[in-house]
């Protein structure tokens, strides 16, 4: 049976699920809500996520909310992408919580106020902070990666996934790794992934 995810393609919190799946060839029903799509206020939805928030997966009636929280369930179920050794399990969860929270942050405030707030409700002051910020991110990132070719242990993981899509964003929002070239070159690994291509690099941009 196919898992149903409720939230909009261009939503990079729905990519790293849609990226997974893709990647682990698990089915999954697209279901456009957030975003220009709305609907994330009804109460069928509060009944599913009480934050309103996107994405929702639904496993033949069993709910979850979370992205994080998805995608390693998602991971356990399928048994792909697992990791047994609890070090190198660590080292997953500290790199897709830098890249979900720390490094989304400043990726979410500038996507915010380049292309999904209405144009009177931006502010140009605020999005060259988010810029800096995440420039000095950048340098942690590219500084990581000088030392391997992905974010743990040598090889695609979990860890990858939240970074690899806000990477993207900031190619969306003309942010170039010309100054990052480890980071360059692990982006173009990642760009060679077919499953990579399909549901981030071809998705929609915000609030689409
Ligand atoms: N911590 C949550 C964050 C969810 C979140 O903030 N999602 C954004 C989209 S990336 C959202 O729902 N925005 C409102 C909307 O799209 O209408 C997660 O990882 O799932």
């Amino acid at each position: 049976m196919a898992i149903k995810i409720y939230g909009r393609l261009s939503s990079a919190n729905v990519q790293k699920i849609n990226w997974f799946c893709e990647y682990a060839n698990i089915n999954v029903i697209n279901l456009n809500y957030g975003g220009i799509h709305g609907k994330t206020q009804t109460t069928e939805f509060k009944d599913m996520n009480p934050n309103s928030r996107i994405p929702v997966m639904d496993d033949d009636n069993f709910i979850l909310y979370e992205s994080n929280a998805i995608l390693r369930y998602l991971s356990k179920k399928f048994d792909i992408l697992v990791e047994e050794k609890k070090e190198i399990s660590g080292k997953i969860d500290q790199w897709i919580d830098w890249g979900s929270f720390t490094f989304a942050a400043p990726c979410s405030l500038l996507t915010a106020h380049k292309l999904s707030l209405p144009q009177d409700q931006r502010d140009e002051l605020i999005a060259d902070k988010a810029k800096n910020d995440i420039f000095s991110l950048l340098n942690i990132l590219n500084f990581h990666l000088a030392k391997q070719d992905f974010i743990v242990d040598e090889k695609f993981s979990l860890a990858d996934i939240p970074l690899g899509i806000w990477c993207h964003r900031c190619v969306n929002l003309e942010i170039s790794f010309d100054n990052f070239p480890n980071i360059n070159n692990w982006y173009i690994k990642l760009k060679e992934m077919n499953s990579f291509q399909n549901t981030v690099v071809s998705a929609p941009l915000p609030p689409n």
